[in-house]
């Protein structure tokens, strides 16, 4: 399965929000990821509803929409996705996960189910035939620029080996929060499918540099690394 590429749209140059878009499809990237962060849920607000309505329009590269919201059952609605398109949801912001997760592949979108870093992978175990991957963090979800916790890349080893262990291989382990070059390897060697660039990889050297951020974490993430 090859690996895949999703640009953190926060992360980017909001004054030069277009050069971006092109630079990422010129550079093929798989997803742009979107952060839905409501001030509840997590300690901080960033992009909204009307954002991602505008990039379905701008661009044809699929959405990867990370809700760090609460009530996530009642706000689905408000979000303009479809097929392609990821929605991953926290295990912890709903008491009926599974539900919300059949509504968005009601839709024809994938359903991921997001775990924060203190969040056991036994939340998923039941869920195997309701989820098409699993947005695992590496950081608690809130803000771009903080370290990785060591303990994430044990977790998505062992994520990595359930699945396999359970014949699941198709289930996608998506890997979000200081995915740098330099653990970008890592990650990737612990069976992370999709890698969520933001600050401290795609990013670090500003626009302009973004076609030789995205393929020195090509290389990083590569299996042949
Ligand atoms: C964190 C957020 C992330 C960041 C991304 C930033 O709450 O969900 O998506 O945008 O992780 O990347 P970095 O490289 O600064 O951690």
């Amino acid at each position: 399965m090859s690996k895949k590429i999703s640009v953190s749209m926060m992360c980017a140059d909001h004054m030069r929000i277009e050069d971006s878009i092109r630079a990422f499809e010129a550079a093929d990237v798989e997803y742009l990821y979107i952060d839905i962060m409501d001030g509840h849920f997590v300690p901080n607000i960033t992009l909204g509803t009307d954002f991602c309505r505008a990039l379905k329009k701008e661009t044809p590269v699929p959405l990867d929409i990370h809700l760090m919201i609460e009530e996530p059952e009642n706000r689905l609605g408000w979000f303009d996705f479809g097929a392609k398109d990821i929605v991953s949801v926290h295990a912890e912001s709903t008491k009926h996960l599974q539900r919300v997760l059949c509504a968005v592949r009601s839709r024809g979108a994938r359903a991921f189910a997001a775990l924060n870093p203190a969040t056991p992978l036994s939340v998923v175990d039941y869920m195997l035939d309701d989820i098409d991957g699993v947005l695992v963090m590496c950081v608690n979800p809130g803000y771009a620029g903080q370290k990785l916790i060591p303990s994430t890349i044990d977790k998505i080893r062992d994520l990595r080996r359930l699945l396999d262990e359970r014949g699941r291989p198709d289930i996608l382990i998506e890997a979000d929060g200081n995915v740098s070059f330099e653990n970008a390897g890592r990650i990737s060697k612990a069976g992370a499918d999709i890698f969520v660039a933001g600050t401290s990889s795609v990013f670090q050297q500003g626009t302009s540099c973004i076609q030789e951020g995205i393929e020195k974490l090509q290389a990083a993430i590569s299996p042949e690394m």
